[in-house]
């Protein structure tokens, strides 16, 4: 490194620092925590959220927007040191172009600040100066997220679990092959041949993501982001064998996964889930009900774990260690609701909420206000009542769907009033729903969806917001 490079690191390093510490003190900054497995919806929330905030006129149910307080609303150029900016216009452009489209799934991390000039509330708010909140939130893939159970999982717990699934698609199956020629207790083989097995176990974990499994990570092995290549994620899960040798395949293993939680995936939660604030879990309840029963109790289970941060006990020492456990505000956001009738969403939500149940009880969410709602980021549907065969009358969407781009009706289906009916089928694991069918559709973002006062329009995203970030606006 040259001298003037030198200079610049060490410069930027004590801004970054200096940063880190106002903010710490001062209050007009959110940390906004935007948790939700892949696919799940965040980064059409992220880009919607901002251009509504950015623009309020879709905003109704936010109350400082209501009342003309919030005065002006601007991005930073760069907001962090060491992390991209979410690329919010190229996103925007992309959903609400001439040929509107979704975005690409996220393979990397980014950041953005949004800063709001808001005039405080009450009686002496003429008299007082405008506010300016800065909110923070950051994009990543939803893949990492799972990387969160793993740090309280040993390699032996966490390979006893794995290889217990393999069975289930074909490249597990060749990848149980490979693992009954190996003897874990062996000398550890050449970096080629380890890679090989890494290789094969990789293999498993995207046959299992592209059929739809929810827990198919270590995250960075589906995704490696920056860290394509490392010898720090060429492992695999291996049978348990009790005092093997130091120089053994098994210990290499393990150390490699010690590894891979110590150098990636807690810096990667203790620098970017610390210090959160408010968080919105974002979970696509209807994707998973489409898929059947088993991606429903998949979707429980994953989700479960996930949350597993915020419990007491053991992983409550890992909730502190990155900083969790102050998250003050959380939202249970069942996402995609643009895809069920108006008319059944409360059903949608009661779903959510007893998906979520076990791990909400068991999470220490005592301290933390929660909610739950059904939210469409990106509306892509409008509400229509049409007759079915036997003329009763069915109210359904309409929208047109990303292949083929035709505008159809759909009717996902008719929730349960009671969402157990669904969980305990759901548990059973049937290949199929008893007594109810529930079809998946994929909509485009609706085409000319921009208004001069307002960002797309959306479901129930601006009391999502008020719930979120209201009392500090
Ligand atoms: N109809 C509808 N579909 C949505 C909405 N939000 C997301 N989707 C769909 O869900 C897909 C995934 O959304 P993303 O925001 O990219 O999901 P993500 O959580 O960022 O996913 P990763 O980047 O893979 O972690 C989109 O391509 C859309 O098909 C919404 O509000 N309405
Ligand atoms: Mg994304």
């Amino acid at each position: 490194m040259r001298f003037t490079e030198l200079a610049d690191d060490i410069l930027r390093r004590a801004e970054h620092l200096a940063e880190t510490a106002t903010e710490r003190v001062s209050s007009n900054t959110i940390r906004l925590g935007v948790t939700g497995l892949s696919r799940a919806g965040k980064t059409v929330f992220i880009t919607s959220l901002v251009s509504n905030l950015l623009n309020t006129g879709r905003m109704p149910q936010l109350i400082s927007a209501a009342e003309g307080r919030i005065l002006a609303a601007y991005l930073e150029p760069r907001p962090a040191v060491s992390v991209p900016r979410f690329r919010y216009e190229d996103h925007l452009a992309t959903l609400t172009g001439d040929h509107p489209d979704w975005p690409e799934g996220t393979r990397r991390i980014s950041e953005l600040r949004l800063s709001l000039k808001v005039q405080p509330r009450g009686l002496l708010s003429g008299l007082s100066a405008p506010r300016t909140v800065h909110i923070d939130i950051i994009d990543y893939p939803g893949e990492w997220l799972l990387d969160l159970s793993l740090l309280s999982t040993s390699y032996a717990e966490w390979s006893s679990d794995v290889i217990a699934g393999l069975s289930r698609t074909q490249p597990g199956r060749e990848f149980e092959r490979i693992l009954n020629g190996l003897l874990p207790d062996d000398p550890c083989p050449t970096e080629d041949r380890l890679s090989e097995i890494a290789t094969a176990f990789q293999h498993h974990l995207q046959a299992l993501q592209a059929a739809g499994i929810a827990d198919c990570g270590p995250g960075r092995l589906l995704l490696p982001g920056d860290l394509e290549g490392s010898p720090m994620l060429s492992f695999a899960p291996l049978p348990e064998v009790a005092n093997a040798p130091r120089s053994s395949l098994y210990r290499e293993f393990e150390r490699r996964y010690e590894g891979y939680k110590k150098k990636v995936v807690q810096p990667f939660f203790r620098n970017h889930f610390s210090r959160i604030d408010r968080q919105i879990v974002l979970i696509d309840v209807l994707g998973a009900l489409g898929q059947g029963p088993a991606a429903l109790d998949d979707l429980r289970q994953t989700m479960g774990k996930v949350l597993t941060a915020f419990r007491p006990g053991r992983a409550g020492r890992l909730a502190r260690l990155i900083g969790i456990s102050r998250v003050e505000k959380i939202l249970f956001a069942v996402t995609k609701a643009d895809h069920l009738h108006h008319s059944q969403h409360p059903a949608l939500t009661s779903l959510g909420e007893a998906l979520l149940e076990d791990a909400r009880s068991r999470a220490r969410f005592a301290g933390a206000g929660t909610a739950s709602l059904s939210i469409a980021a990106l509306r892509t549907t409008v509400e229509d009542t049409v007759n079915d065969a036997s003329g009763q009358p069915v109210p359904v969407v309409k929208g047109r769907l990303t292949s083929g781009g035709k505008q159809v009706a759909f009717h996902a289906g008719d929730l349960p009033v009671n969402p157990q009916v669904l969980l305990s089928e759901a548990s059973r694991r049937a290949d199929s729903w008893v007594g109810y069918t529930f079809t998946n559709a994929q909509f485009a973002p609706a085409p000319l969806t921009r208004t001069a006062n307002g960002g797309p329009p959306h479901i129930r995203l601006d009391k999502a917001c008020e719930f979120l970030l209201g009392d500090r606006l």
